[in-house]
């Protein structure tokens, strides 16, 4: 009977007939999110306006994110799917159809980001941030950083042991492929070797590979070059305002988050109302004010704090050589899978 009545409400604020006030809890939603890219003030808003308790999880990279939806036992109804890997899971068959163009704020998606290349006609995705891929540095050590991917994957004997790179093998590739000049998603063995020399070289220096905790360590001087999405990296000059997000002179790699509903997901409905909502432009500007990354959906920019305006982090220059990376084929992913491994030991 209680789940008779949540699913009539949900559907009928799915369908835009008004404000919901349910007297009494309108369900669970339960998000696994990437860390430090939920708004509370947005969790707050989307609680009070539906009745629903959201419960929220995190993790550090898609390749997380893939192992705990495969191991079948998650229970999360939203989940945020970078677009390389929005393919895959929609291959695996680990995120469901939602049809996007059908929840009501579709319409408000920049068209920019309307039926894009990982999910053509928005069947299994709808955008959340964008952003791109380089490094940040601290300039109170490196005095003069430059513009190239040099600095991070062949930093300054002085820098040992002061870099930190990305925990993810597909993001850490992309990039070094980025520097070497090769597209994203190498399949020739031979450029895959160069990609795992630079990588071997550059190990000495590297403290750590770990996507989370990055505004924490580059934030607190432990370490001075650090892999860095730049939303996170406009955060972290708020903490210290010497750590500057390089654009680099060889290019970025250029990604798109979008929010999916796992196949396993208790409750659709719920989180299908929860796209609704992030969908209208201003709780998305809400969210992008706390995470730093550009809105997709057109007419968020208006309700930009001036932090989030002004950010130079997210002023990518218009020439800036900016790669998304696709979907990586299998045989791709087992190369990036053995480098890592070796590089790992
Ligand atoms: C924020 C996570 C950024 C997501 N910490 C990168 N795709």
């Amino acid at each position: 009977m209680q789940t008779k009545i949540v699913i009539s409400l949900a559907a009928a604020a799915l369908m835009g007939c008004g404000a919901v006030a349910p007297a009494h809890a309108a369900g669970d939603l339960f998000i696994y999110n990437w860390t430090d890219y939920t708004a509370p003030d947005v969790i707050k808003k989307f609680e009070k306006e539906t009745g629903i308790k959201v419960t929220l999880d995190t993790y550090d990279s898609n390749e997380t994110l893939l192992a705990k939806l495969k191991s079948g036992s998650a229970g999360y109804d939203i989940v945020v799917v970078s677009s390389d890997f929005v393919p895959i899971f929609a291959k695996e068959g680990l995120i469901q159809k939602i049809d996007g163009p059908k929840i009501p704020g579709y319409d408000n998606i920049d068209a920019k980001w309307k039926s894009p290349a990982w999910d053509k006609d928005n069947e299994y995705s709808v955008p959340y941030d964008w952003g791109v891929t380089a490094f940040t540095v601290n300039t109170k050590f490196v005095k003069d950083p430059g513009d190239s991917l040099k600095l991070l994957f062949s930093p300054p004997e002085d820098a040992k042991g002061k870099v930190g790179m990305f925990g993810a093998p597909s993001e850490v590739m992309a990039l070094a492929e980025v520097y070497l000049g090769m597209t994203p998603c190498q399949t020739d063995p031979a450029n895959m070797k160069k990609v795992s020399d630079l990588l071997e070289a550059q190990a000495p220096s590297v403290k750590v590979y770990n996507s989370d905790g990055i505004i924490d360590r580059q934030g607190s001087g432990e370490t001075w070059i650090h892999q860095a999405w730049n939303g996170d990296a406009a955060r972290t000059r708020a903490v210290n305002p010497d750590v500057h997000f390089i654009f680099p002179k060889e290019g970025v790699v250029g990604w798109m988050d979008n929010m999916a509903v796992p196949t396993s997901a208790k409750d659709p409905d719920n989180a299908k109302l929860f796209i609704k909502f992030m969908m209208q432009p201003e709780n998305s500007a809400m969210s992008s004010n706390f995470t730093h990354y550009a809105s997709g959906i057109a007419g968020a920019e208006k309700f930009y704090d001036p932090a989030m305006k002004d950010a130079p982090e997210l002023k990518v220059p218009a020439d800036l050589k900016m790669q998304f990376t696709p979907a990586c084929p299998e045989a791709a992913t087992k190369l990036m899978d053995r480098v890592w491994t070796k590089l790992k030991k």
